[in-house]
């Protein structure tokens, strides 16, 4: 196998496709270094004290835990510096962190949930970051405002994936690619030269503890999966769910499938649990760019206006015969 590093197929694709400018390059390759110490701090758990809580909650008010601290902190420390960023936004901070006075500031926007699966942290289970990427827009200030795009203006997206091995899988909108952390030499390696997900899939992931609080088509949708080749559907199929979305994404982008947070009615004030800006957006850019559909039942996610930085929606993704069925299900609801 020819190895290829990150470096080598960034300038390449720069040189022939002049397809990333050269500071965006650069700001790739900055979050691509940021995830290889996250790699380290998580591959070391118990052994460096990073486990369990940390004592603080988030925006979300969720309970932070260590590792996602020291995630932030990380992406926040080896991303200020750079010259590439006009400011940058976490799931884990209320509001957008400005570049500080003392670096100079660059042309992009990175959003970033800094350890996505945190629930999984303390029991080994894939873990990952996810980040997109946006131009801050010309002359603007840099505030949660200049946030506030649809995911249709992303010029990159990514996600790291902290596994058995620890990959990096990416997009700048001319397909997506995927990376292979050769720990050894701490070169990102590409393994995964052209994703593509299959339209069709017998594979769903979805939370179904939830299912007396999912709407009529999701209910539908989800009962004929279950009902398997004696159904309408006349085939079975299969479910998993590892409720670390980076995993359950990686998994679909792999071999296919349809990956499921619909909206419920357990608190309607909150339209989805997962977040628009740093996992629903970038993620459906990758999705989209492997082949796939990613819709919130009623809209493709990417065309979402924000109208807050960490606001929810409901998320269908995945292979898309299955997802234009979803959407066809909430049509005829
Ligand atoms: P945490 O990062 O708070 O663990 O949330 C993970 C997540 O946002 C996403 O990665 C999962 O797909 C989803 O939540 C899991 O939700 P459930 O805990 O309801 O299964």
């Amino acid at each position: 196998m020819r190895r290829v590093t990150l470096t080598q197929y960034l300038i390449e694709q720069q040189r022939e496709h002049q397809q990333i400018p050269v500071n965006l390059r650069l700001q790739i390759e900055v979050v691509a270094r940021a995830v290889k110490a996250i790699s380290v701090n998580v591959g070391k758990g118990a052994i460096a004290g990073v486990l369990g809580e940390a004592g603080t909650d988030n925006i979300q008010g969720e309970a932070q835990k260590q590792l996602d601290v020291v995630a932030n902190e990380i992406l926040l420390l080896s991303n200020e510096w750079g010259g590439h960023l006009a400011a940058m936004a976490s799931e884990e901070m209320p509001l957008p962190y400005p570049i500080p006075n003392r670096y100079p500031k660059g042309e992009y926007l990175l959003l970033f949930d800094p350890l996505d699966g945190s629930s999984n942290i303390d029991v080994n289970i894939s873990v990952g970051t996810i980040f997109s990427v946006l131009r801050c827009p010309e002359g603007a200030e840099a505030d949660e405002d200049a946030f506030l795009q649809p995911g249709t203006q992303q010029v990159a997206a990514g996600y790291a994936l902290y596994g058995p091995q620890t990959l990096l899988v990416l997009t700048v909108g001319a397909g997506v690619v995927g990376f292979t952390l050769d720990r050894e030499f701490g070169a990102w390696v590409l393994t995964n030269p052209d994703m593509r997900i299959p339209e069709d899939t017998r594979e769903y992931a979805i939370n179904a503890s939830n299912a007396r609080f999912w709407d009529p088509a999701i209910q539908r949708y989800i009962d004929e999966l279950v009902a398997g080749k004696e159904g309408p559907r006349g085939k079975d199929f299969n479910m998993r769910w590892v409720a670390s979305m980076v995993a359950d994404v990686h998994r679909l982008l792999t071999r296919g499938g349809i990956f499921m947070y619909p909206r419920d009615k357990r608190d309607p004030s909150k339209p989805g649990r997962l977040r628009l800006m740093y996992e629903a957006n970038p993620m459906s850019m990758i999705v989209e760019q492997a082949g796939g559909a990613a819709s919130t039942g009623h809209q493709r996610i990417l065309d979402v206006q924000p109208d807050h930085l960490h606001q929810r929606v409901p998320v269908v993704l995945g292979s898309r015969n299955e997802v234009e069925r979803v959407v066809r299900y909430y049509a005829e609801a």
